[in-house]
């Protein structure tokens, strides 16, 4: 039997580049070598208050979007999490075994709590219910993005220390970083990761963007006051540009270097735009195609629910008879 996979995404905002780089062109490199199962976090979207309409229209959008970026669905499941309700007994038995500490200590906890006047419970609970998404399938990798590596450890954690007071339940995941493109940062400002949630025009590349608005995007990105690309002295911004380049291209290091040093800024930045739009074209094209099939998204996301929820049901079923929690026989 192959491996599985599981890794998730919030249906908040508009899918960019560093979600794609980070993440979701891994999903779809990898989901024949595994079993993968790709999820739509809606439950974790609503951490944060999400309006209900708008909502339930990024579910649809972002799951239509994960098709045209090359999810198969005769090979792997693309499911919405809260379709799945052991996703949520799972995360509550799992709560209970996981201390406070741990969850404070989250760098992602500390700066979403830090945003909020009043911190809601679910910020806190975050990482717990990411912890059974992964755990309920058995999942043995979870390719995701760099500031997701600490939720993942903090899995196994949790997963260790159930293991430990209930016996032998859970397998212990591993992250699965992109060799190149892990953390792509603000084109507007580079020390900072290019987030969904951060409204900006400049910031960040959405995979929907029309290209001349990606062109006059990078045009704008932040760069620094060499006029040229020195690999001896980068500054944060040219850095996160080669690295996009480098990520879209699937360039080797010296390729890269012997190609751009020296070159000036003007000119990186036409040749940066040109590899996203041509990457960009065929998803957009794709996911177009996808919208306009009335039914189709729907039917996916059915079907693999249904393929997935023994699984998920199977996973939890073991987990009350190791915690002695009742279960009719
Ligand atoms: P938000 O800003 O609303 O938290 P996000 O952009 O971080 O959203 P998520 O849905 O949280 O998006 O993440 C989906 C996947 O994309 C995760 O695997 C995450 O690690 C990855 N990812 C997100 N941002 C980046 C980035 N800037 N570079 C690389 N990977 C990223
Ligand atoms: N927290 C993740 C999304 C996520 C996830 C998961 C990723 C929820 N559950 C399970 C991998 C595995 C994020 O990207 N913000």
């Amino acid at each position: 039997m192959k491996a599985r996979v599981f890794s998730g995404i919030q249906p908040t905002g508009s899918p960019h580049i560093g979600n794609y780089l980070g993440a979701l062109k891994n999903w779809a490199k990898i989901q024949y070598d595994y079993e993968s199962i790709y999820c739509i976090v809606d439950l974790h979207a609503i951490t944060l208050y999400q309006d209900p309409k708008e909502l339930r229209q990024k579910i649809q959008e972002l799951a239509g979007m994960l098709l045209a970026i090359g999810i198969d669905p005769a090979h792997s499941s693309l499911v919405v999490q809260s379709a799945i309700p052991a996703h949520v007994e799972l995360a509550w038995m799992l709560t209970c075994v996981t201390p406070v500490g741990w969850l404070e200590r989250m760098t992602q906890y500390k700066a979403k709590s830090a945003a909020q006047e009043t911190i809601g419970d679910g910020i806190l609970q975050y990482p717990v219910l990411m912890a059974a998404d992964i755990l309920l399938y058995d999942a043995k990798v979870v390719p995701v993005g760099d500031d997701q590596t600490q939720h993942v450890e903090l899995t196994r954690d949790i997963a260790q220390r159930f293991n430990s007071l209930y016996g032998e339940t859970f397998v212990m995941p591993e992250t699965r970083l992109p060799s190149v493109g892990a953390r792509i940062m603000g084109l507007d400002e580079p020390e900072k990761k290019m987030s969904k949630s951060v409204i900006g025009s400049g910031h960040a590349v959405s995979l929907l963007d029309p290209p001349d608005l990606i062109r006059k995007k990078v045009l704008r990105a932040t760069t620094d006051s060499n006029p040229a690309v020195d690999f001896d002295r980068l500054g944060p911004g040219v850095a996160n540009l080669l690295t996009i380049f480098q990520a879209f291209s699937e360039w080797s290091d010296a390729r890269v270097r012997q190609h751009f040093a020296g070159m000036r800024y003007g000119e990186l930045k036409k040749q940066v735009a040109d590899v996203i739009v041509a990457a960009l074209e065929p998803i957009q094209k794709r996911y177009h195609e996808i919208m306009d099939e009335a039914t189709y998204v729907a039917r996916v996301l059915e079907e693999s629910a249904r393929r997935i929820t023994p699984i998920a049901n199977a996973t939890v079923e073991k987990a009350k008879r190791a915690m002695g929690l009742y279960t009719p026989d």
